[in-house]
């Protein structure tokens, strides 16, 4: 079976954004608690202490047909990161591509792998192909690779099915049991995955009620082009060649600014990158059509990390000492939470981590029952290719990922 390629599509292949999506788009304290602390220089990975979740070492002898659709964007490269680094059982790499990029080599750990011009039929033949392309391909081509017994299992990284009834939109820690029987799976918006990370265990000790969140969202929210012109733009006022930067990719200027305008004003006057955190904290919580989330998302100049904070109001009165011991205890977490010694969640320190950090944990005092935290976590990471790897791992564990000869 050959099915189309829709038109214009593979040119989004290269980067997970467009540029009109990214800005149309897009003293001292008695009790402290810091689980595990170190500095990474940025954009460099340091050896993953644990995994944020496991599989079985019975299905990690399968070695499976791994499909990566632009891998070639900064999250394409951090999904194939992310299988090398996890040990995903890969058997044969495949990397697909537009033409631009069809016939390049890409050194990984699998070995050198050519770029293949993309095709649904050759999607096809893979056990799990990782979308990391923008919506327009998605829509047009995810369906089409997993139709069928014989097709692949798809984990889409746009925000293409996030909405669809009957597709799961996952963070494995929270609902990986909905990917059980499923071969399209929805990748969440990186904004609600980092910020769900410390708010689920929180919501099943307390039960959530209501919840409000400022983001500082990274220049890599919006793929590389948004990270070269931050760089970029720095570098051109910093030298006296312009006063203020250019822009392109984001709405205003991003170096020595904050804009709080990322993605499309609605209606109701929030960004749909606000909407996002509403809708998607409903659908994989589990909690209902109307429930209360309220986003204000705002883009700062830096470069792969964002940061959330976060008041959340519970059903029952909180006990902060009790949300810290969950907060350790839970996986993909990092408390960081040690003021006496200026120890709190930072891009800095979140860049390259796989598990999100969690920090300045305290009582709400304008609200009854409410939680005040801030959360940073790699943008590019939890928020896109190691959420999407995990959401692999746990299919393979449940049986919903299985290899063919
Ligand atoms: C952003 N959340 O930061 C978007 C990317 N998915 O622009």
């Amino acid at each position: 079976m050959r099915l189309p390629i829709a038109a214009g599509a593979l040119v989004a292949i290269a980067t997970s954004l467009s540029p009109t999506q990214a800005f149309t788009a897009s003293p001292s304290l008695s009790s402290s608690f810091t689980s595990r602390r170190s500095y990474v220089p940025r954009n460099v990975h340091r050896s993953q202490p644990r995994r944020a979740s496991t599989i079985s070492s019975l299905q990690m002898s399968a070695d499976l047909k791994v499909g990566v659709v632009g891998a070639t964007g900064a999250v394409g490269k951090e999904i194939v990161g992310c299988l090398e680094k996890r040990s995903f059982p890969v058997g044969n790499l495949r990397i697909f591509g537009s033409e631009r990029s069809a016939g390049k080599e890409v050194e990984t750990k699998f070995g050198a792998v050519t770029v293949e011009l993309f095709s649904e039929d050759s999607a096809r033949e893979c056990d799990v192909v990782f979308l990391a392309v923008d919506g327009d391909f998605s829509l047009a081509h995810a369906e089409n690779i997993c139709a069928g017994d014989d097709g692949a299992v798809v984990i889409d990284n746009s925000s293409a099915f996030r909405f669809t009834d009957g597709i799961p939109l996952v963070v494995p820690e929270i609902n990986a049991e909905t990917t059980k029987g499923k071969k399209l799976i929805a990748n969440p918006n990186c904004t609600t995955a980092i910020g769900l990370m410390a708010v689920w265990p929180l919501h099943k000790l307390f039960g959530l009620k209501k919840m409000v969140m400022s983001t500082y969202q990274a220049a890599s929210g919006a793929g590389q082009p948004g990270m070269d012109e931050l760089v970029d733009g720095t570098k051109a006022v910093l030298s006296g060649e312009r006063d203020v930067a250019e822009n392109k990719i984001f709405a205003h200027p991003l170096p020595f600014n904050v804009i709080p305008h990322i993605d499309k004003f609605q209606e109701n006057g929030y960004t749909k990158e606000e909407m996002k955190v509403t809708w998607e904290t409903r659908k994989i919580c589990g909690l209902g059509d109307d429930f209360p989330v309220s986003c204000t998302a705002v883009r700062i100049p830096t470069s792969r990390a964002h940061s959330e904070s976060i008041v959340a109001l519970f059903d029952k009165p909180v006990d902060v000492a009790a949300a810290r011991k969950t907060l350790e205890e839970a996986p993909g977490v990092k408390l960081v939470d040690n003021p006496d010694k200026l120890e709190y969640p930072m891009p800095l320190t979140a860049t390259g981590q796989y598990d999100i950090e969690v920090g300045r944990l305290r009582e709400n005092i304008a609200f009854d029952n409410a939680l005040e935290f801030f959360v940073c976590g790699d943008q590019l990471l939890r928020g896109a290719a190691l959420n999407a790897v995990i959401v692999a791992e746990a299919m393979l564990d449940n049986g919903a990922l299985v290899g063919s000869s």
